[in-house]
């Protein structure tokens, strides 16, 4: 089945965007893009059917913008070692981490189409084609993270995680992504008046735009792989993420002010191509969801190492890191952005649902 939503990423949103991101130029106006996204996803689409054996056996072809080592690469390749000793090695799963085939936003196009069978990506480039996927992204819904993880793996979560299909995406599993923060190359910020007149970059997604301006700085969506160029070359003088992506992508070097406004607890998400998923038989699916599912706790773990980890390293390196004594001046400064995000009875449902999951905390 086609994905039919207009502003499918297969298709892109309607000329002229409609988004304030762009998230997908014309393909007239896309000078390389759309011809190397298409040959990449011809290439690998070709590359996954000479893995295929007798009862369609296969290695699911996955993609990470992060490195090997970093947990979201980690649990995948758990997910894989399960489906390999769950079925003797007619299922598994080969990854390319480290971005090697793009942003997010262009490997999930390919998933669409179906060049990529498995992909990892956080929220955000789903944010203007899935307006359920905003919700967990809304700043300051969660409490913490433990109230993030508890949200998402009730029925709230099923239900965001099933929304994805009619784009041609199926929904496996979340997984932590923390809390983000804001880093720049010019000093702390304790109040939203320090973020005043700030360009920061933030990922391919209306609802970051619209939070930072909501703070009175300027957004600049670009692709994760790009911030730390544009970091050092003063294009931007700053962005916002959690510790580890403020690590793994060395931005602490150029912007040393890591200032803890814990704004946002969005999760990341596993998807399936659902033109590979339409292709398996029941049982497969089963075994497919099952492995992701148990991937879950296993990232957990690594997760909260993780963190740990590069807190401390990221401190003995130098960086200065201030407290935000006052979240609640941040809160209510971006809390209009949830007026224009959460616009359907169904998302109004599932807020207030996590708010009262919240507020035994
Ligand atoms: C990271 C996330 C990535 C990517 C990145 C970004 O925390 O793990 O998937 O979304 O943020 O800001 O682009």
């Amino acid at each position: 089945m086609e994905p039919k939503n207009k502003n499918s990423l297969a298709q892109g949103p309607a000329p002229n965007g409609g988004t304030e991101t762009g998230m997908r130029k014309p393909a007239s106006a896309d000078a390389h893009g759309v011809s190397r996204r298409t040959a990449l996803a011809a290439g690998l689409a070709a590359t996954g059917l000479a893995a295929c054996g007798v009862r369609a056996g296969r290695m699911f072809l996955s993609t990470d913008t992060h490195p090997e080592e970093y947990p979201t690469v980690q649990a995948v390749k758990e997910m894989g070692r399960l489906l390999e000793a769950r079925t003797d090695g007619r299922l598994g799963i080969k990854i390319y981490a480290g971005g090697q085939l793009g942003s997010e936003q262009d490997t999930l196009e390919i998933t669409v189409f179906g060049g990529l069978d498995l992909n990892r990506v956080n929220l955000a480039p789903l944010n203007s084609i899935e307006p359920l996927t905003t919700i967990p992204a809304l700043p300051f819904l969660f409490k913490s993270n433990d109230h993030m993880r508890r949200a998402l793996d009730s029925d709230i979560g099923d239900e965001i995680l099933a929304s994805l299909e009619r784009h041609g995406l199926i929904g496996l599993c979340f997984y932590d992504s923390g809390d983000r923060n804001f880093y720049n190359t010019r000093r702390p910020i304790r109040t939203p008046e320090d973020m005043r007149g700030l360009k920061i970059r933030v990922p391919s997604s209306d609802l970051y735009v619209s939070m930072i301006r909501a703070l009175g700085a300027d957004a600049t969506p670009m692709s994760i792989a790009e911030v730390y160029q544009a970091l050092v070359q003063g294009v931007i003088d700053g962005a916002e993420n959690n510790w580890p992506s403020y690590d793994s992508g060395r931005h602490f070097e150029a912007a040393k002010y890591y200032s803890l406004t814990q704004h946002v607890i969005a999760p990341e998400v596993l998807v399936m191509s659902k033109s590979r998923w339409d292709k398996l038989d029941e049982a497969d699916r089963l075994l497919v969801r099952a492995a992701a599912k148990e991937s879950v706790p296993f990232m957990r773990t690594l997760w909260d190492q993780r963190v740990e980890t590069s807190r401390k390293r990221l401190l003995e390196a130098g960086i200065e890191v201030n407290e935000v004594d006052d979240k609640a001046a941040f809160a209510s400064a971006m809390r209009p952005v949830w007026d224009r995000y959460v616009v359907s009875e169904k998302a109004r449902r599932l807020v207030s649902r996590i708010e009262e999951m919240g507020d035994a905390e």
